[in-house]
């Protein structure tokens, strides 16, 4: 019996809803002659469009457009595939799909799963892991930075460094293996290679590689801030003025906003998702309670809270009361994610107002301050342009590279004892290996191998 990924599959691979065209996708690891027989006719030559009627089983023409063959392995999953391009009307790529299930029922072919062509990329090696997640970025991508890095990604920007990552890695596996079949010659083996240089050097790229894809990885996923403090303090309001949009009500009646309201704005192509909450205070009012409850649960999930103070009432007994009450609660927050802001500097009445260290003074009403918390907002979550540029990338690569320098790091410690514990660092090394492997799929250890017998022979 065939494994699932041997089944033939097809999809529309079109955004749904309505457009000029839409496309219905098969791709089968079986020759697909009789499937283009019975739907387009006629035979198709390899990669060129054929302007033709699609045929129902019944023989009429279900819509005309332009059937594509790609036969195995240089098609896009590396299969024979099809593509069938019809008019973009829900209906009419439903009928085309239905009419692909069924018009060979040898094929048995089934509806494919999401992201199912991708992986097939990936198993016929047509994309590693990295690149096949670049395809899901890329169509993802919220901001023109965000597709940019993604690009870079698909075209295997990520991948390439990785791979000469594992290529020094690979060095130094051979070289502490080799020196562990020879144990008379450990010293000489491992100065001569200058194996602690290396180890060096390759631990300052890690951490260039673990910055680039760090800054890949905050484009990609954007960052969450919540705006929050007591009512009436301008939450609203910051939230109006950064989107450049009256999303928010605003109006002088303490607790307005009820519920989390959340828009996704950019600051220099880095997607920032902020959330305005309701003002947090101790309420009779069920509906409001339940507002502040999810203000809290916004505070705990942020990545940055901006807590907003009133420079108006700043100095005044109760308000002073409640703002402290809420920095009691805002104790368990990490304090790096907190940037405290004094809202309403425009207003008559605040001249006298000392400046806070370290906090931000701003007036939502008139923009002022506003670009400086932007920059501290990009600060903040460690966000600097990086010349060479980036790559997606995403949390899974930040962790697997953070985990890779770990281990480099181990074996160096090791590889500097004395004596040097090689075979602690053997190990060191290979969890270092297989961990950078995981980013692009790419590790087996029969790769290992072959590597080694390509490059090293034992027997000179
Ligand atoms: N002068 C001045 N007034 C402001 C500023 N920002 C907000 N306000 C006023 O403060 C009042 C409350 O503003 P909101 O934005 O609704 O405050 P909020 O924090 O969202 O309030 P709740 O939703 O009730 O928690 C409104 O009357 C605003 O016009 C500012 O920068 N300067
Ligand atoms: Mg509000």
């Amino acid at each position: 019996m065939l494994s699932r990924h041997q089944d033939p599959i097809a999809a529309i691979a079109t955004a749904p809803g309505r457009g000029a065209v839409g496309i219905v996708r098969v791709s089968s690891p079986q020759d697909l002659s009789s499937l283009v027989g019975a739907i387009c006719g006629r035979t198709l030559k390899p990669r060129e469009a054929t302007y033709l009627p699609f045929r129902s089983a019944q023989g009429e023409a279900i819509d005309h457009g332009l059937a594509l063959l790609f036969p195995a392995p240089n098609s896009y999953t590396g299969e024979h595939v099809l593509e069938l391009q019809a008019h973009g009307g829900p209906v009419v790529l439903q009928l085309l799909l239905a009419r692909c299930l069924e018009a060979d029922p040898a094929l048995r072919i089934r509806l494919a799963e999401p992201g199912e062509f991708t992986r097939r990329a990936f198993l016929n090696g047509k994309l590693d892991l990295a690149q096949a997640e670049a395809v899901a970025d890329l169509i993802d991508a919220s901001t023109e930075a965000a597709a940019r890095s993604a690009g870079r990604a698909l075209a295997g920007a990520l991948s390439g460094e990785v791979g000469q990552l594992r290529d020094a890695l690979i060095q130094l596996r051979m070289l502490v293996e080799a020196t562990l079949d020879f144990p008379e010659e450990e010293i000489d083996f491992l100065q001569q290679a200058d194996a602690l240089g290396k180890l060096r050097r390759l631990l300052g790229r890690l951490d260039a590689l673990q910055d680039r894809s760090r800054q890949g990885a905050i484009l990609r996923e954007g960052i969450k801030v919540v705006l929050a403090g007591q009512p009436n303090v301008g939450k609203s309001s910051l939230l109006n003025a950064l989107a450049g949009a009256e999303l928010a009500i605003v109006t002088p009646i303490p607790g307005t906003t009820r519920d989390k309201l959340s828009q996704t704005i950019q600051i220099e192509g880095v997607p920032l998702h902020i959330s305005d909450t309701a003002g947090l205070r101790d309420t009779e009012d069920e509906v409001e309670r339940i507002g502040v409850a999810r203000s809290w649960d916004a505070i705990h999930d942020a990545d940055v809270v901006l807590f907003l103070h009133d420079l108006t009432r700043v100095g005044q007994q109760d308000y002073e009361r409640e703002d402290a009450e809420i920095r009691g609660r805002l104790a368990a927050v990490d304090p790096a994610r907190i940037l405290q802001i004094y809202n309403k500097a425009d207003a008559p009445q605040v001249d006298g107002v000392a400046a806070v260290d370290n906090a931000l003074k701003l007036s939502a009403k008139t923009g002022a301050g506003l670009d400086a918390l932007r920059q501290r907002l990009l600060q903040q979550v460690g966000w600097h342009a990086v010349p060479e540029g980036l790559f997606i990338a995403r949390e899974r690569h930040v962790q697997a590279l953070r985990r890779t320098r770990e281990h480099v790091d181990l074996a160096l410690q090791q590889a500097a004892a004395v004596p040097a514990a090689l075979d602690l660092m053997a190990e060191e090394l290979r969890m270092a290996h297989d961990a950078l492997g995981e980013i692009t799929g790419a590790f087996t250890a029969d790769d290992l191998l072959g590597e080694i017998f390509s490059r090293f022979c034992i027997g000179k």
